[in-house]
């Protein structure tokens, strides 16, 4: 489930200060309760210059969701590592089903991969982790469900915003409200963005007008790859690479475990990187043993579990990956996807 939350920037790996969440846990929800909370983001909503007929008919479906709010108050801390964890995320009929969609879809994406530089399977990676290629979009009314979370109170403004995000995509008409799904978070559509994630990524691929996440294939696939364009992606290198380090190597080259969400891990990024020359000097090697590719890119080197568990050389567009989804194994997911995609060749 805790997919459902990427952008929240809430991931077991991270220690997020939360504080708050804790506080507000204890506080009674009811439906009076959030009859009156809906009244009052509706007066907010028209303070911010909604029209009163866009606000009614946007809430018309309003209603408490009990199980989004338990949904977000029983997200599991992982007790698995990568080893477990993989082949259940990257299972061999999505690696078929994903080798099958990129044949079928080949033309289109290669079109967009050209025009937003973005090697297609990794459109069709997060496509299929994120939705199960389209099948797995979550039912839930976003306006309900951003306004569940919102009452609910641990992450108020965050959800507010996410809300109000919600209103000007409807405003702009690119969906109905009742059409509006996502998840209990409020990931929308078939690449799961937040609503603030569509205002700022999402595209009108086929140029009918409308920003369509949720059945346009043009517009899902283009708005995926102007979300990895815009966050730095070079499609001259891939995202990375698991390693086998050396008898003795010093841990202390690597980004630490804990770093205390994006910005610090980026800059912890900024103080560990290196060459792959410089890497295969220090005696790290491919997986399989052999020599780094002899390349002038930099990567840092991540342990998604400990310095016991899979070590990864990452290369600049992990970072892209690691802005769509704070998490270790939502990115090793992705890159593996990504790479049993391309090998073998697809014929
Ligand atoms: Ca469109």
């Amino acid at each position: 489930m805790n997919i459902s939350l990427k952008k929240v920037a809430i991931s077991a790996l991270f220690l997020v200060a939360t504080i708050n969440q804790t506080q507000a846990a204890q506080k009674e929800l009811t439906e009076e309760g959030f009859a009156s909370y809906v009244t009052e983001l509706k007066a907010e909503a028209l303070g911010k210059g909604f029209s009163q007929a866009l606000i009614d008919e946007s809430f018309s479906e309003v209603k408490f969701h009990k199980r989004a709010v338990s949904a977000d108050r029983s997200q599991p801390e992982t007790v698995e590592t990568l080893d477990t964890y993989l082949p259940k995320r990257v299972p061999k009929w999505k690696v078929d089903k994903a080798r099958a969609l990129y044949k079928e879809h080949e033309v289109l994406l290669q079109e967009i991969g050209d025009k937003y530089q973005v090697q297609p399977r990794f459109i069709i990676a997060l496509w299929g982790l994120e939705t199960n290629f389209g099948t797995y979009t979550g039912g839930y009314n976003v306006v309900s469900a951003l306004s569940t979370l919102a009452y609910e109170g641990r992450r108020e403004a965050f959800f507010k915003k996410q809300l109000m995000a919600a209103l000007t995509i409807l405003d702009e008409g690119h969906i109905t409200s009742h059409d509006m799904k996502g998840s209990w978070a409020g990931a929308m559509g078939q690449n799961q963005f937040m609503p603030t994630s569509f205002l700022g990524y999402a595209v009108d691929g086929d140029g009918d007008g409308k920003k369509d996440i949720w059945n346009n294939q043009v517009d899902i696939f283009s708005s995926m790859a102007n979300y990895l364009k815009k966050e730095g992606w070079n499609d001259e290198i891939t995202w990375g690479r698991q390693v086998k380090l050396p008898e003795n190597f010093d841990y202390s080259l690597a980004i630490p475990k804990n770093t205390g969400g994006r910005k610090n891990w980026l800059k912890a990024w900024a103080k560990t990187e290196k060459t792959l020359v410089q890497w295969q000097a220090l005696g790290v090697r491919r997986v399989d043993g052999t020599n780094l590719p002899n390349v002038d890119i930099k990567a840092a080197l991540v342990f998604p579990d400990d310095k016991d568990g899979r070590a990864y050389l990452a290369y600049d567009n992990y970072k892209t990956l690691m802005h769509w989804n704070l998490s270790y194994y939502f990115v090793s997911s992705v890159g593996h996807l990504s790479d049993r995609i391309k090998f073998p060749p697809i014929q």
